[in-house]
Order: C-alpha cells, then structure tokens, then sequence
C-alpha cells in the first residue's frame, strides 16, 4: 500500500487544530502508521526542502518550521499521496477550495498548516528522513474493507 508523510506545522500545532487535520486524513480511510512530534533544526530543515534553497521565501519558510514542534505522521491507503494532497487543498489557502484543510482553516501561503509529500518517490525519501524503519508499523484494520476492495496498490 502507497505510504505518505504528512507534516503539522508549527501554526497547525499552535493553533490547537492537529486533531482536525489529522481527523479528516483520518476520514478518507487513510490509516496512521508511524507520527511522532519533533522539533525540526536547520540541517532537517535542508534535506526536506532542499529544493527550494535561494528561493525568495527559503530564509521565512525555515525560520517558521525551526520556530516551533511539529507532528510528523506517516499514512498509509490506496493512493496515499493524492488523497493527502487534494484533502489539503492548493499551497496557498487563499486560493484553495473551500472543504479542503487550507481552504478551510488558512489565509496565508507562509502558515499552510500542513505538509504533504508531492509523488511516491518524494514520499519515499521523505519518510526516510523523519522515521526510521522501526518507527513505523504493519497492522491489519477490521475495517479495511469497507474502506477499499482493493488490497495492493
Ligand atoms: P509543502 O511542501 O509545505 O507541502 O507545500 P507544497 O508542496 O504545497 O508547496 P511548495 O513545496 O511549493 O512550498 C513549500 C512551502 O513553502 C511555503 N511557501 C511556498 C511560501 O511560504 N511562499 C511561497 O511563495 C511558496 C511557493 C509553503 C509551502
């Protein structure tokens, strides 16, 4: 099954809305495999968003994910990824669709809430940088299938 990470930042966090964010993940059928809190520091900071280093918004991007504890939560369910991504809705709240997790809870593009990897492979890598194997878990849900008749994806 496609696994994705999935992080609460330090504005979901603060703002007491993790149970939201994780409560509607939740909801589509996605189950939790591995979440833990962290602080994130300059040399996490880097390798997950390596990409976006010298972009005009790099220096306030880490300066708001160093700046407070984050939830780091791994999911896993047909299509992981996609689903993560369309439940929060487009990077910037203002423009993301209303019944979305920014589109619902957020106003501006520097406090998004939350974090959702982009394809499997990124899913991949950026799991290994905030769980290790260990951390993570296998487990069966009686529920499973009235969530998906599907079993592999
Ligand atoms: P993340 O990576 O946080 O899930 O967000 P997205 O995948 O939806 O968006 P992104 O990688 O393009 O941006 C990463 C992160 O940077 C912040 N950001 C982005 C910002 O503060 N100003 C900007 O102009 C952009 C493009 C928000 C998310």
């Amino acid at each position: 099954m496609e696994r994705t990470l999935v992080l609460l930042k330090p504005d979901a966090v603060q703002r007491g809305l993790s149970g939201q964010v994780i409560a509607r993940i939740e909801a589509r059928g996605l189950k939790i495999v591995g979440m833990k809190m962290l602080r994130m520091d300059r040399d996490l900071c880097g390798k997950h968003y390596a990409i976006h280093e010298g972009k005009p918004f790099f220096q306030g991007l880490v300066q708001f994910i160093t700046s407070s504890p984050i939830v780091a939560i791994v999911f896993e369910g047909l299509n992981a990824v996609e689903v993560v991504r369309s439940t929060m809705g487009a990077t910037d709240p203002a423009k993301a669709q209303p019944g979305t997790i920014r589109g619902d809870l957020g106003l501006d593009i520097g406090r998004n809430l939350v974090h959702g990897s982009d394809s499997r492979e990124n899913a991949e890598k950026e799991i290994s940088i905030f769980c290790s194997d260990e951390e993570l878990f296998s487990y069966e849900r009686s529920l499973d299938p009235w969530i998906t008749e599907t079993k592999e994806n």
